[in-house]
């Protein structure tokens, strides 16, 4: 097997071996599966799929939800996409609040599991009508939950194809009622670093920033995961609110979100303010416009290890290309 490097949100000192990753992740999936195979025994409690008992979530008897018929399968254009299972996703992630520095950076599942996720608050505000606030129960109730199989490609390169419960963010919008003056959303995540490690670490800009522009938070596409394989988001995940932007780069779809502040100030991402040049503010997934340190032609399934060609917008391109049809004024931004 040729050897392969991820190369991709983090310094090149702390840049992990692929293969390695990969092996340590196939350990840790035989692991959790004999978790599950214990019945009460004590490996399930520390099961990173389950949330652990006594501490339930209070929205799991939402789930499962309908599935969305056209998001049904994430085949396309002659390639199959076969959803990743969870005992890999639930362990390979991306959450710099709770990475340490130590060891790889996607082995965060265990320190997330200290975040609490009651009480927990969405405000809404900036320039809306009426600035709102949201009680997670409470928005959840309000919100037509449904199941969507979408594929993510992170700018690393390493994808996966996951089956998101929740809603798509322009029912979110139209609660808001934006004034006309609004043009961008600006995503806020959840600052606590008492609990979050990595916001310890104070040469990060924290909290977590996003952005969207009005008309991408609009598309149809745009879509606010609130669970997971029929079940709640676990907390490395993003619980108990996390964006879903299948078109663009996987940093764009923030975790643990608190805040959604409309403005007609384009937002600048953590990344962003982190390291311009490498992580814009579109993000859009292209295969043509390689990373400044690495090509994005191709990617790798961390399901079953294979890789394939990268398509334009992930796939997504007859959803949303049309956002971005004005190529004069966004030039080769709209990749960066
Ligand atoms: N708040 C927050 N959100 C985040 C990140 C993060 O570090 N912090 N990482 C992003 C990146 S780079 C990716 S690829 C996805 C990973 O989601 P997953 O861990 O559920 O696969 O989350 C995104 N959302
Ligand atoms: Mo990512």
């Amino acid at each position: 097997m040729k050897r392969l490097r991820f190369k991709g949100l983090i310094p090149e000192a702390q840049v992990t071996d692929a293969k390695i990753v990969l092996n340590r992740r196939r350990a840790l999936g035989a692991l959790t599966g004999l978790g599950a195979g214990l019945a009460g025994g004590g490996l399930l409690a520390a099961s990173p799929v389950k949330a652990k008992e006594g501490q339930a979530d209070p929205s799991a008897h939402l789930y499962p939800v309908r599935v969305n018929p056209a998001y049904a399968s994430a085949d396309v254009a002659g390639q199959t996409y076969p959803v990743t299972p969870s005992r890999i996703t639930a362990v390979y992630n991306n959450y710099y609040e709770f990475f340490s520095g130590f060891g790889t950076s996607k082995s965060i599942w265990k320190q997330a599991q200290a975040l609490p996720l009651r009480p927990w608050r969405l405000e809404i505000d900036g320039m809306v009508e009426k600035p709102l606030t949201f009680e997670i129960d409470d928005l959840l109730a309000a919100m037509p939950l449904e199941e969507r199989i979408y594929r993510h490609r992170c700018v690393e390169t390493w994808a996966m194809t996951v089956p998101w419960s929740g809603f798509p963010l322009a029912a979110l919008v139209k609660r808001a009622a934006p004034l006309s003056s609004a043009k961008y959303l600006r995503f806020e995540t959840f600052n606590n670093p008492e609990v979050a490690i990595g916001q310890r670490e104070t040469r990060y800009p924290w909290p977590y920033i996003e952005g969207l522009t009005v008309a991408e938070a609009s598309n149809d596409l745009a879509f606010m995961a609130t669970g997971v394989y029929g079940q709640p988001l676990p907390k490395q995940m993003g619980a108990p609110l996390r964006l879903a932007l299948p078109w663009k780069y996987g940093f764009k779809s923030a975790k643990g979100l608190v805040r959604i502040t409309f403005t007609d100030k384009q937002p600048v991402s953590f990344w962003e303010q982190l390291n311009r040049r490498e992580y814009g503010f579109w993000a859009n997934v292209n295969p043509e416009i390689p990373h400044p340190r690495w090509s994005q032609a191709s990617e790798q399934d961390i399901g079953t290890g294979e890789r394939r060609p990268t398509l334009p917008y992930n796939g997504y391109a007859e959803q949303v290309a049309g956002l971005y049809s004005d190529k004069t004024s966004l030039g080769d931004r709209l990749f960066r």
